[in-house]
């Protein structure tokens, strides 16, 4: 995998490389369990909002043992009210543009994936946990509240419940459990993580560009929206794609025997 100079610069706690049309961000702060301090938040949002022409997915991961330890808490007890605002919004739109950015992101999860890393987590589209992985919210007991997204994302995943039972109690989540509650889709041995990550991606990268960009962009809208305005989102998003070039060549393609089956076991 060859290092590009084509992504944004980044600091020392991130590393980019290119494979093909994938994109693969490592958080690469081991000796800190992949924490998140500012600079590794503002060199998130700076890699998914310039992501080079040419990439249709990327895959996120963390170097070492965890995945990441969420917040930085040394640059915690800095900030005041106010800046702690500012602080959760700057973490907010860098987490935008994964989950509303250019193309699909799947993210590799391992070891600890707690507070913030779990709110990073739930900001892609995709999430690919090895067995070690765990989570939690420890916001609690550190006598703070989650500030990158999980009152919004996490209820999606797993229910309200189940957030303000992990909020509330330290509750911890296994790999297994994770996998059954929605925090993960993909369940893979440790150290597999990144190779199914990557397939997931390359298979994300063949699909129509219009297509991804209703999944990500369009469906959670219509999910989110009366199901009048849903369906009528729908119709129109489903002409638009239809319409395409790519739509007609691809239909195409299968009727003419050339384009994959879907096929089962
Ligand atoms: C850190 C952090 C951190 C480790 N901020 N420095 N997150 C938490 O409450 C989780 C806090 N971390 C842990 O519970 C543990 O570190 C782990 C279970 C993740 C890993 O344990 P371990 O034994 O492998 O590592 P360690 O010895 O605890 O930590 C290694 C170093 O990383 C150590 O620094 P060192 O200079 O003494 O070597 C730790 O201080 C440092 N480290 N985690 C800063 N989080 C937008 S709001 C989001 C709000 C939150 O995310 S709250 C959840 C915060």
């Amino acid at each position: 995998m060859a290092a590009s100079p084509s992504f944004a610069k980044l600091p020392s706690s991130l590393h980019a490389e290119r494979k093909g049309d994938v994109a693969i961000l490592r958080l690469a702060r081991p000796e800190k369990r992949n924490a998140l301090d500012d600079a590794t938040v503002l060199g998130i949002e700076a890699f998914f909002s310039a992501l080079p022409d040419g990439i249709k997915a990327a895959v996120i991961h963390g170097a070492g043992e965890h995945f990441s330890a969420g917040l930085d808490l040394s640059e915690l007890s800095e900030r005041d009210t106010a800046e702690g605002v500012m602080h959760s919004r700057m973490w907010h739109r860098a987490f935008q543009h994964i989950e509303f950015g250019k193309v699909p992101v799947v993210a590799v999860l391992h070891g600890a994936v707690v507070g913030g890393g779990l709110e990073l987590a739930a900001a892609a589209h995709i999430r690919v946990a090895e067995r070690s992985s765990y989570y939690a919210l420890p916001e609690g007991s550190r006598g703070i509240y989650v500030g990158g997204g999980a009152s919004v994302r996490l209820p999606k995943l797993i229910g309200t419940a189940r957030v303000m039972d992990m909020m509330l109690t330290g509750r911890i989540y296994g790999a297994e459990e994770g996998q059954a509650i929605g925090l993960s889709q993909y369940l893979v041995d440790n150290g597999a993580g990144l190779a199914k990550g990557i397939e997931l991606a390359e298979r994300i990268a063949i699909n129509a560009p219009l297509t991804n960009f209703a999944v990500m962009h369009v469906l959670p809208r219509i999910a989110e929206s009366d199901p009048a305005s849903g369906y009528l989102a729908e119709s129109l998003m489903a002409a638009i794609a239809q319409g395409s070039d790519e739509a007609k060549e691809r239909l195409k393609d299968f009727l003419e025997k050339r384009g994959a089956k879907v096929t089962h076991g």
